[in-house]
């Protein structure tokens, strides 16, 4: 049976073409910055996001935590939101290894946090007090349901950042979905922030990796803590190759995977017991390619029957999606370069069958 795997954008593999030019990639050790590829990666990046510098990671957990250590120091603090990927899944790696303090604010359904809020949270001058150094932003917002946030917000909270001399990072793993979804360049979404980071592991579709970008002086200072964590990588020119592949031939068709999510959304929306939207955004059609939704067994007469029963039950028809939620009563769906539109079609009809189970 073949799988159609919608855990994630993570699981896509290396295209023939992408394999090609790894396997033909110049190498050299990276830690002496003699990778050409790796250099030339980096260059393309910094560039596409409009900033003076790019490092290149291992993972987004390694190029967030990076930033952070980058950008404050132990007892000093980080606003960020309940939802955002770095104070969820990231093992508390701000607290545990940088030291740093979160201070959490909520989430907004859109991904935001308010404005006023984060003037709010930002601490004055007092011995008793950690030093507000740092806001984090995530675009697109994975947990608020993968929406993308507009360039009039980033601006408005680096204007708070700016007044109050603290900087802002922005977690922009999905930051190519958000600007195809809002038709606006990648650098113009980057402007707001100090740092980005964005991973060509996600619907890129690269197998490894993750660029962290801002001013020369920054990313110096970053070179630096990524050796700190062990992420000083040898000769991953091969995996460099494959990111430029991916900026240079799975940028443009990242709307279509919206596309994909879109239909799979109209198609979850018809069908009795799911609940399309993400939580506390219920009803809200995806605007990039994270489609979530509501398992209602109460609705559907089988208490029991939460996401974690329906991943199961769809598992068994060869398709893959996480439950998540702590009433594991939300569903995940992801679009990306291996789901293609009849994919999507199947995993409807596949959806509407193990309901029917019930
Ligand atoms: N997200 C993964 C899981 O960890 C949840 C996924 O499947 O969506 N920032 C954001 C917004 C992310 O969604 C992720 C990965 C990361 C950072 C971390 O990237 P990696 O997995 O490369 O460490």
């Amino acid at each position: 049976m073949r799988t159609i795997d919608l855990r994630s954008d993570t699981v896509t593999r290396p295209t023939a073409g992408m394999r090609e030019a790894m396997a033909r990639a110049e190498v050299g050790d990276d830690v002496y910055g003699e990778d050409p590829t790796i250099n030339r990666l980096e260059e393309a990046a910094a560039e596409r996001l409009g900033k003076e510098s790019a490092l290149f990671a291992a993972s987004g957990t390694m190029a967030n935590l990076v930033a952070i250590l980058t950008h404050g120091g132990r007892g000093d603090e980080m606003i960020l939101g309940d939802r955002a990927h770095t104070f969820l899944y990231e093992g508390g790696g701000s607290a545990g290894l940088a030291g740093i303090h979160a201070h959490t604010l909520p989430n907004l359904p859109d991904g935001t946090l308010e404005l006023e809020a984060i003037e709010e949270a930002i601490r004055e001058e007092d011995v008793h007090l950690p030093r507000t150094r740092l806001i984090t932003l995530e675009n697109t917002h994975n947990r608020c349901g993968g929406r993308a946030l507009r360039p009039e917000y980033g601006d408005a909270v680096l204007e708070i950042a700016r007044a109050h001399g603290i900087s802002v990072h922005l977690d922009g793993a999905r930051l190519f979905n958000a600007s195809a979804a809002l038709s606006v360049p990648p650098a113009r979404l980057a402007r707001s922030a100090d740092s980005v980071m964005f991973c060509l592991s996600k619907g890129l579709g690269a197998p490894v990796g993750s660029l962290l970008c801002g001013t020369a002086e920054f990313v110096r200072r970053a070179r630096r803590m990524r050796k700190l964590v062990g992420g000083g990588m040898r000769q991953a020119g091969i995996l460099a190759a494959a990111g430029l592949y991916a900026l240079e031939h799975h940028v443009e068709r990242l709307k279509e995977d919206h596309r994909n999510a879109r239909r799979l959304a109209e198609g979850i929306a018809s069908i009795p017991g799911l609940v399309l939207g993400a939580e506390g955004d219920l009803g809200r059609p995806p605007e990039t390619n994270l489609v979530y939704f509501r398992v209602d067994g109460e609705a559907l007469g089988d208490p029991s029957l939460d996401a974690a029963a329906l991943s199961q039950r769809l598992r068994a028809r060869g398709v893959l999606a996480n439950p998540l939620g702590q009433k594991r009563d939300q569903m995940r769906m992801v679009t990306h370069l291996d789901v293609s539109r009849e994919d999507i079609e199947e995993t409807l009809v596949a959806l509407r069958s193990s309901l029917e189970e019930t």
